[in-house]
């Protein structure tokens, strides 16, 4: 019974964590040639929050009764009414004239947002991006709008407010349009148009998630100067070119997906499946084994979707560096070229991919991060067993229950995980 996470994202059961390092330390007053002293604080010697803050975007609907409506039977996917920023409706935030770093989760069920940020007339102004996902960028990237967010997705960027006036508003806006004029709704099967600033603000959109979502209210100058700065330089990626790729694989993320299992568990229905190596399109079991790359080893995957759809496909426990946008490099941009988990694969588009599966064997997933998707039923498993010791192979599949965890063996081994 694993198709629940909708549901309970939608309820809330989402949070963010903060991760730090020696470089990302969460202290921008510690200059030792390492701390890159991104906008955080001082106080502590690390993990300061002041000027580092988590904005968790979710759209909600209500019904009559004001209670959260949810409809578990669309299985395009869910779309709200109502912008929420960490819970909160029609939010607004007090700064200082000074620099803030944002760590913004699309925490929606199925909504993808493409966020922008407004001054009081209106106008775009700059944003700086440092992260995308887990990990900051090889250099910061300058924007007047975000890519859109898939759902997941994690981005991080650094507002200065320094330049703005005491008393003066700013927002952050919505540009990502969700209304689809031919069935006249709200659609979770992918963004259906980017809007500019002006259509945004101008009310253009039939979807009310579009628009202004989050006010920044300028209310004083910092009680010391703002010494975070912003490095030309953050994270390199890790350089895989000197490691042989072992294998290349493809993922085919599609509907009208099959069942061949039946574990009354493992074993869950579509409308939703992925397809291995040009094999049939599977609807998810997780006692099934899809892929099993070796330890240690480099692999190229490509990540393939249908024309009518968006997935942001989530793969855990490694990240990637994304190699092509449809077959091109130069189709990737700046932004996109940090490691990721998560990816938008973008209506009939591929995605290709490196990873080295360093430091764990185990088992782990690969899903659609359209939650409504993923539990219905883009999901699939693969493992790092290395054909035996020191691992098993294959991995028993755990089995939760409310009493603890009991194991069985896979339901299924496919071709492509040998
Ligand atoms: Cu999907």
């Amino acid at each position: 019974m694993f198709s629940f996470t909708s549901q309970n994202v939608y309820k809330g059961n989402a949070a963010m964590f903060n991760i730090y390092s020696g470089l990302d330390r969460g202290n921008e007053s510690i200059n030792d040639g390492v701390n890159l002293q991104l906008p955080s604080g001082s106080a502590k010697s690390w993990g300061n929050l002041d000027y580092d803050v988590n904005l968790l975007l979710a759209d909600k609907a209500f019904d009559q009764d004001g209670q959260l409506f949810f409809d578990i039977f669309d299985f395009d996917g869910f779309i709200g009414d109502v912008n929420t920023v960490n819970l909160a409706f029609n939010p607004y935030f007090e700064v200082e004239r000074r620099k803030y770093r944002f760590r913004i989760l699309n925490a929606s069920v199925s909504r993808f947002y493409k966020l922008a940020l407004a001054n009081a007339s209106g106008s775009p102004q700059a944003i700086t991006q440092i992260a995308n996902d887990g990990n900051l960028l090889p250099h910061p990237v300058v924007l007047l709008e975000l890519d859109e967010q898939g759902i997941a997705e994690r981005y991080d960027i650094v507002i200065d407010f320094s330049s703005y006036s005491i008393g003066e508003k700013l927002h952050l806006v919505n540009l990502c349009d969700h209304f689809d004029p031919v069935d006249a709704k709200l659609t979770g099967k992918k963004p259906f148009q980017d809007l500019t600033m002006a259509q945004a603000l101008g009310g253009a959109s039939l979807d009310p998630c579009v628009g202004r979502m989050l006010e920044f209210r300028v209310v004083r100058n910092p009680a010391t100067p703002d010494v975070s700065r912003v490095a030309d330089t953050l994270i390199p990626n890790p350089d895989l070119s000197s490691i042989p790729v072992a294998r290349e694989r493809f993922f085919d993320f599609d509907r009208d997906a099959i069942q061949t299992t039946s574990d009354p568990v493992t074993s869950f229905r579509g409308p939703w499946g992925i397809a291995t190596d040009g094999g049939t399109t599977l609807a998810a079991d997780y006692g099934r084994v899809s892929a099993a790359p070796r330890f240690g080893t480099r692999e190229i995957w490509t990540l393939k979707g249908g024309g009518g759809w968006d997935h942001p496909i989530h793969i855990h426990f490694e990240e990637g560096q994304v190699l092509a946008r449809n077959g091109s490099a130069a189709n990737v941009p700046a932004w996109e070229r940090g490691r990721k988990d998560v990816y938008r694969l973008r209506p009939a588009g591929t995605i290709t991919i490196t990873m080295q599966f360093r430091d764990w064997g185990g088992m782990f997933m690969e899903h659609c991060h359209n939650t409504v998707h993923e539990d219905n039923a883009m999901l699939l498993r693969w493992e790092i067993d290395d054909s035996g010791a020191p691992f098993l192979r294959p991995l028993p599949t755990p089995i939760p229950t409310p009493q603890g965890v009991t194991f069985e063996p896979p339901t299924d081994v496919l071709p492509t995980a040998l």
